[in-house]
């Protein structure tokens, strides 16, 4: 029985991947974890064929490669249908060092915990180079999240790097298939009553490739959703 898969979503990752992976599995060999590693990359740069030699070299790394579809969401949700794991880490890829926060998280999820968040906005969480626009955006996001849910104790609910127990995520519904799939979980299991617990950690710009995250692009999108949940779930 595996208990824990690591999704990692993956779009045009070239400079990133193979330090990424490398890290993962570092990690895991000195956590002496053996969790199933699922990829869902959309690329068309070259991660593909670097995640194909990676698969040699590593165990229980798996790939699914879509040319159908794009989006991060859609793949992190591809990840849940195709995990054998009961507990999911969803991993990022552009963050070689978050995989030390995998047992911290592995151990609220044995503890019974639904859902766990992780945010960078605790007084302890060192971020580097965090933009200034983006880091206004969020704060605001974050605020109006906690008045229109009425849901204090958490600090980021947007962040998508969290765990989270497979069967209990599952019949949450979800649909998004952007970047709002990281407040879908959170907030639909906000409304359900799950057991959400929140862990920091710090934060560190990525080192290669460009982020994907556009607000202006995402901004109007994301306001919809919050809404939406909020009014019909
Ligand atoms: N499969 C897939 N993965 C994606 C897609 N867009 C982004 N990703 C991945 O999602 C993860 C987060 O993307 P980033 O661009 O780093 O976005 P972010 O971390 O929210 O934003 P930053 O704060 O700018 O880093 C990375 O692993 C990306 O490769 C997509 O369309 N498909
Ligand atoms: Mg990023």
């Amino acid at each position: 029985m595996v208990e824990l898969t690591v999704v990692i979503p993956t779009f045009n990752e070239e400079k990133q991947i193979k330090k990424t992976m490398q890290g993962v599995y570092a990690y895991i060999k000195k956590l002496r974890l053996n969790p199933e590693i699922l990829v869902i990359d959309d690329s068309t740069d070259k991660t593909y064929s670097i995640l194909k030699r990676l698969m040699k070299r590593y165990n229980n790394l798996k790939v699914e490669h879509r040319t159908y579809q794009r989006g991060v969401g859609s793949a992190i949700r591809l990840g849940i249908e195709k995990a054998k794991g009961s507990y999911i880490i969803v991993y990022m890829a552009d963050a070689p060092n978050d995989a030390k926060y995998f047992p911290a998280i592995l151990k609220k999820l044995r503890e019974g915990y639904d859902i766990v968040q992780t945010s960078r906005f605790f007084t302890e969480s060192r971020i580097i180079g965090y933009p200034f626009k983006k880091r206004i955006c969020n704060w605001l996001c974050n605020n109006f999240i906690k008045v229109l849910f009425f849901e204090f104790k958490l600090r980021d609910f947007s962040s998508l790097f969290k765990g989270f127990n497979k069967k209990r995520v599952k019949a949450l519904g979800l649909r998004a298939n952007e970047f709002d799939l990281g407040l879908e979980i959170v907030l639909k299991a906000i409304r359900k009553n799950y057991r959400i617990v929140e862990l920091p950690v710090d934060w560190k710009e990525r080192e290669g490739g460009e982020s994907k995250l556009k607000l202006s692009k995402y901004a109007r999108h994301y306001f919809m959703s919050v809404m939406k949940i909020r009014l019909t779930y």
